[in-house]
């Protein structure tokens, strides 16, 4: 932008989330945050903006946001799951004559619903087109859509404003090193919206990130690392300066990541993660049946024993939380109890299981539309639907399953045995020099609440017999140990209202392949073709 070109004033609006499984909003006030983690989009964003602009950002997980802002443009980003508050946003900014732009993972996997309540849609990552569409506006008229022709290099991307992040109200923080992971997932709309193709930040970037993230107070970071396990070389090199980084401050920040179960075959990744002070990993290990890894192409967990994989971690101190999914072709009713069996002997304590959805642009939402299976849009939110009618069992078989899977997976007696187990059986961890600040106080105010019966006295007794049995035989581990008798509420909690409100969808045909032929004695379906006159 040249010198002479006007100002532009932009609003980056993040919509509140609605619950899910990772939002901990029952725990929230027991923790003395408003939200666990920021939502990174539009600090990235407002990080992409070139200086001389006026950006404000507004989360609304912290704030009521502001509609009457006078500025040019105003832009939202969000998840599917965030479309209904996107959609209310939206309206309600139009109406007051604002400009509004969209972009983020719902606009990039649904661009053509976005443009009907957004003026601009952005589709995918925004490193060359947000800067190019500040110019169209203050020169002239921008596009109705931005879509980059090539993926961005993230090399020299700049840094997003972590500045404008007020990191007291979260519970963690969050850093991207890199987008696109190598592997071929059917489900999966990463790699339909960021590639294949690992591009990654400079490690010293990511250094920086970390030290701005450490300044802003926080004390947890998750890593946002695709590409983990696609170029180990990179890896090796990002965790050492990692480890080097940690070791230099005693430790300060506890890091979490999401990988691939193949790390667990590196011993030098698994070292080095330890010494980086990694202390938790997500990984999609998605099931424990080794058809269902086959059929969704999820090749890297069908090598080797997963319970053995996902041990190792632990046995290097790392807490494995894990993605899991129900529902694929090859699932029939008897997985949702091989599902809880796998948890309890894997011993994973935090288990994000969901019903498989066709994400549009997938190749698995083309494959379920292909066979005439589908049975709607995804929702974003694989707890509340699945929009694919299963195979080997019937949609009422899948939902009633999937409903016994969550009450047996954070039923207390199974949550305490796996996380005691896991706290009793995990390796050491680096030892942090950190010392306890006013938020950790605030925090142990909140949690013992739960231990004086505020929430129940069946949350009181589980939460001295948990306590109870780590004080007696581990007693380092005490502090992880009120941490996970907190995040059972969050997760009980919320699967207690997934449980009330599930509702299975009307449709319960059989997939062609496997049901038993029936002639069906009513009218071929013609309403379509009606409406089409
Ligand atoms: C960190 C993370 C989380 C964290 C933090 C969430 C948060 N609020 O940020 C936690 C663990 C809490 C989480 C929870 C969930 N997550 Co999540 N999460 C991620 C993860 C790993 C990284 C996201 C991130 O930080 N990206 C970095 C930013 C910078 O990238 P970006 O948003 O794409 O932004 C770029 C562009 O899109 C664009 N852009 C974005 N917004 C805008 C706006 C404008 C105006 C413009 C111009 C450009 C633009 O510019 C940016 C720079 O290029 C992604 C997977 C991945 N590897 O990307 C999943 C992902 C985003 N999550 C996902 C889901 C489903 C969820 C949950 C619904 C899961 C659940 N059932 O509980 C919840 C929802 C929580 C909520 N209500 O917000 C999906 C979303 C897509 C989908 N199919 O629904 C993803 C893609 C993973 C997946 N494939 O399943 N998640
Ligand atoms: S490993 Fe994860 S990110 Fe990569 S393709 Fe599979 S599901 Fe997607």
């Amino acid at each position: 932008m040249s010198k002479e070109e006007p100002t532009l004033r932009i609003q980056l609006i993040t919509p509140k989330n609605p619950p899910s499984f990772w939002t901990f909003d029952s725990i929230l006030p027991v923790l003395g945050v408003d939200c666990i983690l920021p939502n990174l989009s539009m600090p990235t964003v407002a990080g992409l903006t070139p200086p001389g602009h006026d950006v404000v950002l507004c989360d609304e997980n912290l704030d009521p946001v502001p509609v009457d802002l006078d500025v040019d443009v105003v832009g939202l980003t969000g998840y599917p799951i965030h479309k209904e508050r996107i959609v209310e946003l939206a309206r309600e900014l139009r109406a007051r004559g604002r400009l509004v732009v969209i972009g983020g993972p719902y606009a990039s996997l649904l661009p053509d619903e976005a443009a009907t309540i957004a003026d601009v849609v952005f589709v995918g990552e925004a490193e060359e087109t947000w800067p190019r569409f500040l110019d169209d506006l203050a020169t002239g008229t921008p596009a109705a859509r931005y879509e980059a022709a090539t993926k961005p290099d993230l090399a020299d991307a700049p840094m997003p404003r972590f500045d404008l992040i007020d990191a007291r109200r979260f519970h963690a923080m969050t850093v991207q090193f890199s987008r696109g992971c190598p592997f071929r997932c059917e489900f999966c709309d990463i790699i339909v919206v960021y590639g294949r193709k690992p591009r990654s930040k400079a490690v010293d970037r990511l250094l920086a990130e970390v030290e701005a993230c450490l300044a802003a107070g926080a004390r947890q970071v998750f890593i946002v690392y695709d590409s983990f396990a696609g170029n180990k070389r990179v890896a090796r090199e990002v965790l050492t300066a990692l480890a080097d980084w940690g070791r230099e401050r005693g430790y300060p920040i506890d890091f979490n990541a999401e990988l691939s179960l193949d790390v667990a075959d590196d011993a030098e990744l698994l070292r080095l993660l330890r010494e980086a002070n990694f202390t938790t990993v997500f990984v999609g290990i998605e099931s424990p049946n080794a058809d269902a890894l086959a059929e969704a192409k999820k090749t890297q967990n069908t090598r080797g024993d997963i319970t053995a994989s996902v041990r190792r971690f632990h046995e290097h101190g790392i807490q494995v939380q894990a993605g899991m999914i129900v529902g694929f072709d090859a699932d029939t009713p008897r997985i949702f109890e091989q599902q809880a069996q796998f948890a309890q002997l894997a011993r994973i304590p935090i288990v994000m299981a969901g019903m498989l959805q066709a994400i549009e642009r997938t190749p698995l939402f083309d494959r379920v539309a292909a066979e005439g299976r589908l049975l709607g849009p995804s929702t974003g939110d694989q707890f509340n639907h699945s929009n694919i009618v299963p195979a080997n069992m019937t949609t009422g078989e899948l939902y009633d399953g999937y409903r016994q899977l969550l009450s047996d997976l954070y039923d207390w007696d199974a949550y305490e045995e796996r996380a005691v187990g896991f706290l009793l059986e995990r390796g050491e961890r680096m030892r942090s020099s950190r010392r306890v600040s006013r938020r950790d106080l605030r925090a142990l105010w909140g949690i013992a609440g739960l231990f004086v019966g505020r929430d129940g006295l069946r949350r009181a007794r589980f939460s001295w017999c948990f306590l109870a049995r780590i004080i007696r035989h581990r007693p380092g581990a005490t502090r992880e140990a009120l941490s996970f008798i907190v995040m059972h509420k969050a997760m009980y909690d919320y699967t207690q209202h997934v449980l009330a409100t599930l509702r299975p969808p009307d449709a319960t045909p059989r997939h062609p392949a496997t049901a038993p032929i029936t002639v069906s004695l009513r009218e071929p379906a013609v309403t379509a073709v009606r409406l089409a006159r």
